[in-house]
């Protein structure tokens, strides 16, 4: 039977829309259950929502709605937005279903005959947002660790969990187990915590209705840790169905923000202990998406819609971004601007100019048909490299290293073109041009098997317009060099990833009559002005003036240049760092609102707005404009 790999991610709260920071999660889990399939493997991806709580019996009320009716809205809403992303879960599992309600209370019958949890008095403080308990000592200047905000005072009758039994046997666990916490450095977080000593958790509530109760004491519900993280079970099948449950538990991956490693890592482990069931393999928490200095989070409302930047960008520029912008594992700052140029560079330009590069060459120098090579081959080791390491970091589940390794092949292609010259072998008859017509052609085969983890479009477009049928391509060694047969007819198509408009120089920008209007210029006048290219360092507002901004630009000398620019009603400063301009270096310095600017920003504006000019492809800082 084939070896079979179970990925999961968090169970999000369905109390508000869900924002790029799930869809970060899901896409990159989404990644890796599709690497799996293609190396042949049973996957079960397992997604889903944590809909009880206090939170949500709230918002519901609010919006004068059962907390079910209110869930249920949303959690259509957010299998509408995997739908649109293709996340290929193969089960979404909900805590409010019967299949879980049932689960969670025979958990909690087991737990109370092997005496695990106990009554008893809670006192304590309590974040609403965070949903989470809190010892005095912990809370920091008597606020929520986790997210800062006031919390407030509990004493109630509760069931607990004896977690305090459990901290040796994790210590133990996660010293026989390297790979259990990833990466290293929340491994060694959640050792130091474990170390402190752990204190008994409060499993169950009697001060709100939206939950499941106890059977052993319906005046109390089961608390979000039992109910929510038990969900993985529920979804493999424990109590259910005994024999899918030992094929698919334990878990190969739970993939988690990293604000929630603790939970997987500690509590979750000690009640699957407390179960006699195995552990899950591997607890990865994640970095997070900040917008600013700031984590993207619904109680934040700092949030950006997933389902906006798939309008305007497609699914697979918005699923690269989000799998290649930020190192796997660590935090990172979302900007649309760096979706846009990510966009732009990787896939329009690299990816999308050497299928479109390759289909023209090929058909004008061989009449539309994958040439025979001699087996002289250039790209092969390259591409035979960029399988082994994109499998390799994959299984390591570093994901954005995954997607480099592939787009090296990409840039090798690219630059292969330029050295062998295909268009002078043609010219001169070299029996030469065969080959690398089709070390292009295979290349960009095995990049499309390559990046099927990844994108969902694009690797369909790039077979159809190699002229292949894209379901020859659904496991890893279909990567293997040699696949794409000799005489096939390419299928040149529309290029598969448009530029983006949005930041180019148009013509467009200048207004037609002024142009006009100018009056004509030597070419020497032109050459006094030294325009120059720069990269955006930092943005801050200019504080009493709403259209300044004041910038920091590298232009490649020994100091960045402070330049003061009436861009602010355009663009948010946290946008620009890494954007390139085109600066006016020698112009006059100005004292503007008490800062002295150096230079000028060039800019053009259209009815939507206005737009910096920024060169078509990144620029080292410095380079002259002529
Ligand atoms: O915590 N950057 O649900 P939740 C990266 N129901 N990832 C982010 C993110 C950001 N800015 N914001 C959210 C819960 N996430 C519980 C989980 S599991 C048994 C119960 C992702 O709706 C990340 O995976 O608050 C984070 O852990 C999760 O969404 C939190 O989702």
């Amino acid at each position: 039977m084939a070896e079979r790999f179970t990925i999961t991610t968090p169970i999000y709260y369905p109390n508000d829309r869900l924002h790029i920071g799930h869809a970060y999660t899901t896409v990159a889990a989404d990644a890796l259950a599709r690497y799996h399939r293609l190396r042949g493997e049973d996957v079960f991806f397992v997604t889903g929502t944590d809909e009880h709580g206090q939170k949500i019996e709230e918002r519901a009320q609010k919006a004068g709605k059962t907390p079910l009716a209110y869930v249920d809205e949303i959690v259509s809403d957010i299998r509408d937005l995997w739908q649109l992303l293709q996340i290929s879960y193969d089960d979404f599992i909900r805590t409010t279903e019967p299949r879980h309600e049932r689960v969670v209370q025979e958990i909690f019958r087991k737990l109370e005959a092997s005496g695990d949890i106990y009554l008893s008095q809670y006192e304590g403080w309590y974040c609403t947002p965070c949903e989470s308990f809190w010892v005095e000592g912990k809370l920091v200047d008597g606020n929520c660790p986790t997210c800062g905000g006031p919390v407030s005072r509990l004493n109630e009758e509760s069931y607990f969990f004896r977690l305090s039994r459990y901290a040796k046997p994790l210590l133990q666990h996660i010293d026989s187990h390297p790979d259990f916490i990833q990466p290293t450095s929340r491994r060694n977080e959640m050792v130091s915590f474990i170390r402190q000593g752990l204190e008994d958790i409060s499993v169950s509530r009697t001060s709100f209705r939206w939950g499941i109760e106890l059977p052993q004491d319906p005046r109390h519900i089961a608390y979000v840790w039992i109910d929510a993280l038990t969900n993985y079970i529920t979804a493999c099948g424990y109590l259910q169905d005994d024999q899918r449950f030992a094929r698919f538990w334990p878990a190969d991956v739970h993939l988690v923000g990293k604000e929630i490693v603790r939970f997987h890592a500690i509590i979750w482990p000690a009640i699957l202990l407390a179960l006699g069931l195995p552990l899950p393999k591997v607890v990865y928490g994640h970095g997070w998406l900040l917008l600013g200095e700031q984590k993207m989070s619904k109680s934040r409302g700092n949030v950006i819609d997933p389902r906006q930047l798939v309008q305007r960008y497609g699914r697979d520029a918005v699923r690269y971004y989000l799998l290649r912008e930020v190192p796997f594992g660590a935090d990172g700052n979302y900007t649309e601007d760096a979706l846009v140029l990510r966009t732009n560079v990787d896939l329009a330009n690299d990816l999308g100019n050497l299928l479109s590069r390759t289909t023209a060459m090929i058909e004008r120098f061989s009449d539309g048909l994958v040439p025979r090579p001699s087996g002289r081959s250039v790209l092969r080791p390259v591409a035979e490299e960029a399988v082994r390491k994109a499998a390799d970091h994959l299984d390591r589940l570093q994901v954005s290293d995954a997607v480099v390794a592939v787009f090296e092949l990409v840039r090798r292609a690219n630059k292969y073109i330029e050295e062998a010259a295909p268009w002078q072998l043609n010219r001169t008859g070299d029996p030469r041009l065969a080959d690398v017509l089709y070390d292009l052609a295979e290349s960009l085969r095995v990049i499309a098997v390559l990046l099927k983890p990844f994108l969902v479009d694009a690797p369909h477009a790039i077979y159809r317009q190699l002229g292949l049928d894209n379901a020859d391509a659904t496991r890893l060694h279909d990567a293997a060099w040699g696949g794409l047969p000799p005489g096939t007819r390419v299928q040149r198509g529309e290029p598969i990833f448009p530029r983006i408009d949005q930041h180019l120089v148009t013509a467009a920008a200048a207004p037609e009559g002024e142009a006009q209007e100018s009056a004509e210029i030597a070419i020497d006048d032109f050459a006094r002005l030294d325009l120059r290219v720069g990269t955006v360092l930092a943005a801050q507002k200019v504080k009493g003036a709403d259209r300044l901004l004041q910038l920091t630009v590298d232009l490649g000398e020994a100091e960045p240049r402070t330049i003061v620019s009436g861009i602010a009603e355009h663009y948010l400063p946290e946008a620009l760092p890494g954007t390139q301009v085109v600066i006016v270096a020698n112009l006059h310095p100005a004292k503007i609102r008490g800062i002295v600017s150096r230079g000028m920003i060039l800019a053009g504006e259209a009815e939507s707005g206005l737009q910096i000019i920024s060169p078509r492809e990144a620029l080292p800082p410095g380079t002259k404009i002529r």
